[in-house]
């Protein structure tokens, strides 16, 4: 029987995952979140525990034991020796090689590059390694983060739904991606959540940014006022 390990940090993922899963006579998958994860509680409901992937006899240890690891959207970076001693398979809400890195969807809005989901063999660089799967998905002239983020998360459940077995069995081709794309760290996505009122751009620059930012409950963009922070959050809504 095949051992699986997921790593996760992802509560609507995880439990998409565990739900598919169970029962399977051929495989069995244990679950963990990773480390460095400061708000792991959910996670800890669905009986999941912490690993910490940088940790040497930790690597030792998920290579004894486990077949494929997993990372279904892994806040912490696979060391090299993990990578190329097991087979590593990410599943990233982004389309590869546009936008890899952090929220892809943020600045697909804005950069107007491909944006869908990648599920991909790993190396040693972030979101990069040859493609097994991807679907993309539209984004409208309404749609702000969250909208577009929805439906990144229905194309990975609706690939991970039809292909985990062959993810776990090895049957699928790699796609080597021939380009490096871009890469957004964190800290770009701070950077525009720093509103420049003196910016000047087109109106549709300016909307663009604004939906890009506007997530839900998520206070991101805002611009100062003497010491006082006001957020922004755009809505725009379809005839
Ligand atoms: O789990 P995840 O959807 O994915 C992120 C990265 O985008 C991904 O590239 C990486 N592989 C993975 C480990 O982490 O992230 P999240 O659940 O923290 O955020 C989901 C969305 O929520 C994000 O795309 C945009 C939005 N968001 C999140 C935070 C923390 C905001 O708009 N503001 C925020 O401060």
């Amino acid at each position: 029987m095949n051992k699986i390990l997921v790593i996760s940090d992802n509560l609507e993922l995880v439990a998409f995952i565990q739900d598919i899963t169970q029962d399977k006579a051929t495989y069995s998958v244990d679950y963990n979140y990773s480390a460095i994860n400061k708000a792991p509680s959910l996670l800890k409901k669905l009986g999941m525990t912490a690993i910490n992937v940088k940790d040497e006899l930790t690597v030792d240890l998920i290579l004894e034991k486990y077949d494929v690891v997993i990372s279904a959207h892994c806040k912490q970076i696979f060391p090299k020796r993990l990578v190329e001693n097991i087979r590593c398979i990410n599943i990233h809400p982004g389309l590869n090689p546009y936008n890899r890195g952090w929220f892809p969807q943020v600045f697909s809005i804005i950069n107007k590059l491909p944006i869908g989901c990648t599920i991909h063999e790993m190396d040693e660089e972030i979101d990069h390694g040859s493609i097994i799967y991807q679907k993309s998905v539209s984004i409208t002239p309404s749609d702000g983060s969250l909208e577009v983020y929805n439906k990144v998360l229905e194309a990975e459940k609706f690939l991970i739904s039809r292909y985990f077995d062959n993810l776990i069995s090895g049957n699928y081709e790699l796609v080597k991606v021939e380009t490096e794309g871009n890469y957004n760290g964190i800290e770009d996505f701070h950077a525009l959540c720093e509103l420049d009122l003196t910016n000047t751009a087109t109106l549709s620059e300016h909307l663009d940014l604004l939906r890009a930012l506007t997530h839900g409950e998520f206070k991101n963009g805002y611009f100062q006022d003497g010491d006082k922070k006001y957020f922004v959050k755009l809505e725009i809504t379809s005839e």
